[in-house]
């Protein structure tokens, strides 16, 4: 550990600067390169040398017919042990992209461009995308920008020119690119999804397509089953799929889940990014998703290893690297533990802890109130399935309180992760 950590201040095992330092992950995305409608990938963090910033000397990158860059999950406000400085670690993902020796035609953002889509979280975005060497950047909309006020900051300043919650497509030199949403009206105990109108649109935006046209769909959360109990997939995502199995080449890239995996089926390549700003668990490795603090010796093992290499063919994809499970699975035990003792406890309260409610049903007499607290390091909203109760946006240690006076049985889920259910019974 010593060699990560210089300065240890808090005791914590953190030192702000060797932070940044170790974390090899941190301020990365990929860069996309189109040759003769084919596309290839390559991880920032694999191709800049972190001692020049400068690209590798023995990688060579063609620039193609074009080139684009993939950020996602920058959580700007975010402020939690697992990443004190997000505006800094998406600095370094922008000096990255700055150090290729040419501009990428665009940047995509992935969505979750906000922790609690807060104006001043926007701004701070915008501020610092400023200085990104591209011509445009686009954006899809993560279910964390759509927190606190259902997407009215997100629409107005990224939703110029597209439709419904956000989508569009649009054309380069060739391949025809597709924003999708599938983080608006989830569904109690659902995962993402897309919705009929967007569907809809959809097919009729597709259909004017040469099956020879290279197609990228690009949205947030994963439009594959990456990992259903953590809600990390998209409920109508095979009817979107289905409108796709003409074309001879589809790339379909994802956020949410922070972390890189991919997979090839049939024409169809998936693939998801890392955040520029906190890790999540690999899948089943843990009580739940969300922010993951690692040990800095750790997290150099568990992110020095990246999935994503240049690739000379499409076929040479690999699924995610298995050797990082037992390491990160240490870890989250050892955080969760820590969590465990300031478990608050209390009369008609339900904790939020780990992705869950708990008590997952709660009986009380009627007249009385609920209360809910936060005790995740991820901000929940408490919505009833009827919308006869809910909570705004709450994060860490929010508390939302609701009384009840009639008797029944309230079923009620989180807004932003539809996975997570509950019922209140009153008596
Ligand atoms: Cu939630």
């Amino acid at each position: 550990m010593g060699k990560y950590i210089e300065h240890n201040h808090n005791h914590d095992g953190i030192d702000r600067r060797g932070f940044l330092k170790c974390m090899a992950w941190a301020g990365t995305g990929v860069i996309w390169f189109m040759h003769s409608g084919v596309l290839k990938s390559a991880g920032l963090s694999q191709i800049i040398d972190k001692t020049t910033g400068k690209i590798r000397s023995n990688i060579n990158i063609a620039k193609g017919d074009f080139t684009f860059v993939q950020i996602s999950d920058s959580h700007i406000g975010f402020n939690k042990d697992a990443n004190p400085d997000v505006v800094g670690t998406l600095q370094a993902a922008i000096s990255k992209i700055n150090a290729l020796p040419y501009s990428p035609s665009f940047v995509i953002h992935t969505g979750d461009l906000s922790h609690l889509s807060k104006p001043s979280e926007f701004d701070t975005l915008d501020q610092v995308l400023k200085s990104v060497k591209t011509d445009k950047i686009f954006f899809v909309p993560g279910e964390h920008d759509f927190l606190s006020d259902n997407g009215e900051q997100y629409l107005k300043r990224y939703g110029k020119g597209t439709k419904g919650s956000g989508w569009y497509s649009f054309d380069n030199k060739g391949t025809h690119f597709v924003g999708l949403v599938n983080v608006v009206n989830l569904k109690a105990g659902g995962l993402g999804i897309l919705g009929a109108e967007q569907l809809e649109w959809l097919e009729d935006d597709l259909k004017g397509q040469s099956s020879s046209t290279p197609i990228v769909v690009f949205a947030h959360i994963p439009l594959w089953s990456v990992y259903p109990q953590w809600g990390w997939g998209t409920d109508d995502s095979a009817q979107a799929l289905s409108y796709l199995k003409r074309f001879g080449s589809v790339t379909v890239l994802n956020g949410h889940i922070h972390q890189n995996i991919q997979k090839i089926e049939g024409n169809i390549t998936f693939h998801t990014v890392m955040s520029t700003a906190f890790p999540q668990p690999i899948p089943g490795t843990a009580p739940a998703p969300g922010p993951m603090k690692v040990p800095a010796e750790r997290l150099r093992t568990l992110l020095g290893l990246s999935s994503i290499n240049y690739m000379e063919h499409m076929h040479t994809l690999a699924i995610i690297d298995t050797p990082l499970i037992s390491s990160s699975m240490d870890s989250m035990n050892e955080e969760k533990s820590e969590k465990a003792d300031t478990k608050p406890s209390g009369k008609n309260t339900v904790v939020i802890e780990n992705f869950s409610f708990n008590p997952k049903e709660l009986v009380v007499s009627a007249g009385s109130v609920v209360t809910w607290i936060n005790n995740d390091d991820s901000p929940h909203f408490v919505l009833s399935t009827d919308k006869f109760f809910s909570s705004t946006a709450m994060d860490t240690n929010d508390k939302f309180t609701f009384k009840f006076s009639t008797p029944g049985n309230y079923k009620y889920f989180c807004k932003i992760h539809p996975m997570m259910t509950g019922t209140i019974i009153v008596k």
